[in-house]
């Protein structure tokens, strides 16, 4: 196992539509071990593969350290080519935080349920209903295969505002 670079803003990558899995290579699950790795080293609940710059469609979660008993709690485990079936019209508030937007977190409102379909790595699809932390954080991961950011959700102001702060920050540390 090893542990990947996590890209942050303003890197481009993060703004990429990452691609389906087609097959289970060991190469994919070599990326699945090594996203646990700096996954639990940042340390995060989640991470997609596009924050380790590999524009495929694979999430790591764990939210077992977040999650009280009782909640639907899931243990250390990967998503592939997860889908999102159907949404809760109620909807849910989290205050949010991002590995590749470091030390910023806002309160992001989402649907409070949700119905996902996704392939584990061996190959067998699963449907699973969603709830709590785990629904905020699978539509989080989500969104980042899909090029979107929690900030994206925020007003104007308080977006444009964390992405100067984030463009500045690059263009000090390039000097
Ligand atoms: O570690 C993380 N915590 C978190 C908290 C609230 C909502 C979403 C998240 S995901 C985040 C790790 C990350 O950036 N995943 O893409
Ligand atoms: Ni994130």
């Amino acid at each position: 196992m090893a542990i990947r670079e996590i890209i942050i803003l303003p890197d481009k990558q993060l703004r990429l539509v990452s691609k389906p899995i087609e097959k289970i290579t060991p190469e994919i699950r070599k990326l699945a071990d090594d996203m646990f790795e700096t996954m639990y080293d940042a340390p995060g609940i989640g991470l997609a593969a596009i924050q380790v710059a590999q524009p495929l469609r694979l999430i790591t979660m764990d939210l077992a350290k977040k999650t009280e008993d009782g909640e639907n709690n899931p243990q250390p485990r990967v998503f592939i080519n997860p889908q999102i079936l159907s949404s809760s019209e109620e909807t849910s508030v989290y205050e949010e935080g991002c590995l590749s937007i470091p030390e910023y977190y806002e309160e992001v409102e989402r649907p409070a349920r949700v119905r996902v379909r996704f392939t584990d790595l061996d190959g067998k699809v699963h449907e699973e209903d969603a709830e709590g932390l785990f629904a905020t954080c699978i539509q989080h991961e989500i969104d980042h295969l899909n090029g979107i950011l929690f900030v994206d959700y925020l007003s104007k102001l308080k977006r444009d505002r964390v992405l100067k702060k984030f463009a500045k920050a690059a263009k000090r540390a390039a000097e």
